[in-house]
């Protein structure tokens, strides 16, 4: 009998910043495993992170630290695709055409450029304008089935899908329509100082996040001065803003002991919160231990590190360049 195909997956992160505790537990960790069940693509997204001023010698660091670490938490360059999106022309070719069947009035309603709008006002360019429909191109030319991301992104994949509909409906069946694939619990983990915003790597206050990188005492100093509340009491109570800081650290915890937040709510109900702040750091630290060790092995051997990306840019630009292909023809452009 003929194996049944597996679905495709795509997703990436931005090399512009420390990768946060957010981004592990809403993104790659939940990437490690779904490798054996899909086709999966994984890239560093250069590209996106331009929106946003970089320093060039830094932005080059940090990419190649983030696919380190991709591999270091588990991605596994032999049974997926790992690239850097810059590394394939296709992502900036067919985001242009999808620039043409997107309309102004979708792209303004997109909660991501308002946030990085106000924060970078002196900086609001026309590719923070365009984002999503960059990311649409990133996702389609894969012909993706799902984007596994954190909560913080469904509306791009909400866009992504829009444009992907329109374009089908005047030409066919272009693109594979994908669909947003959310982690069960950590899939918005809170800054550890305004807990009711999203822990994000380009946080100006460092204490709101635990960086991948941190020394392991730094990462359990953070976690123990994390923004609470005063009612003293353990209860996991997600709709209730006022508990957002205890609802944050219920969450880590529950991922990293592979648990509930309502479960270990339990487990600590009747302690005081100094108690569940050292278990979570604790709990984090051990988490990442590991991940670190594989880090600074994999970080050293810039020869293997270039080898995956250099292979991988070939199978991306082999993939992608099919699907652009298809996309031009449709549109009338001459392709041969
Ligand atoms: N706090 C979070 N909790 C759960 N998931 C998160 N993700 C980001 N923050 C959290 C998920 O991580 C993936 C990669 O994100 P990205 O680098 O493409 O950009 P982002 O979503 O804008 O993440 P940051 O950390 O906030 O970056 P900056 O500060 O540069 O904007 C995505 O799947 C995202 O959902």
């Amino acid at each position: 009998m003929e194996a049944e195909k597996k679905k495709k997956i795509f997703s990436g992160v931005q090399p512009s910043g420390n990768i946060t505790l957010g981004n592990y537990i809403g993104a790659i960790r939940n990437w490690v495993r779904l490798q054996d069940d899909y086709d999966c693509a994984f890239a560093m997204m250069d590209m996106h992170t331009i929106t946003v001023r970089q320093t060039p010698a830094e932005m080059r660091k940090r990419t190649l630290e983030l696919m380190a670490l991709y591999i270091a938490c588990g991605i596994d360059p032999e049974k997926s695709l790992l690239f850097i999106q810059s590394h394939n022309s296709a992502h900036a070719e067919l985001a242009w055409v999808l620039n043409c069947y997107t309309y102004m009035g979708e792209l303004q309603r997109m909660t991501q450029f308002k946030d990085k709008s106000a924060r970078h006002a002196d900086n609001i360019n026309a590719g923070l304008f365009t984002y999503p429909v960059l990311m649409a191109a990133d996702i389609l030319l894969y012909q993706a089935d799902y984007v596994p991301v954190g909560k913080d992104q469904m509306q791009h994949i909400e866009i992504c899908r829009d444009i992907a509909n329109r374009f089908n409906a005047l030409y066919g069946n272009v693109f594979t329509i994908p669909e947003g694939m959310l982690v069960k619990a950590g899939a918005k983990i809170m800054s550890l100082q305004e807990p009711t915003k999203k822990m994000s790597k380009s946080d100006p206050n460092p204490k709101g996040y635990v960086s991948m990188m941190d020394d392991f005492n730094v990462i359990a100093k953070k976690i123990k001065s994390a923004v609470t509340d005063s009612e003293g009491v353990i209860e996991y109570r997600p709709d209730d803003d006022a508990k957002a800081g205890i609802n944050n650290l219920l969450s880590i915890m529950a991922v990293m002991t592979d648990s509930t937040p309502e479960k270990v709510a339990a487990d600590f109900a009747g302690q005081g919160y100094g108690a569940l702040k050292g278990a979570v750091a604790e709990a984090v630290v051990e988490g990442i231990k590991p991940i670190r060790a594989e880090y600074d092995r994999i970080i050293k051997d810039k020869a293997y590190l270039k080898d995956i990306y250099t292979r991988g840019a070939e199978t991306a630009h082999r993939i992608a360049d099919r699907t652009l292909k298809k996309a031009y023809k449709k549109i009338g452009f001459i392709i041969d």
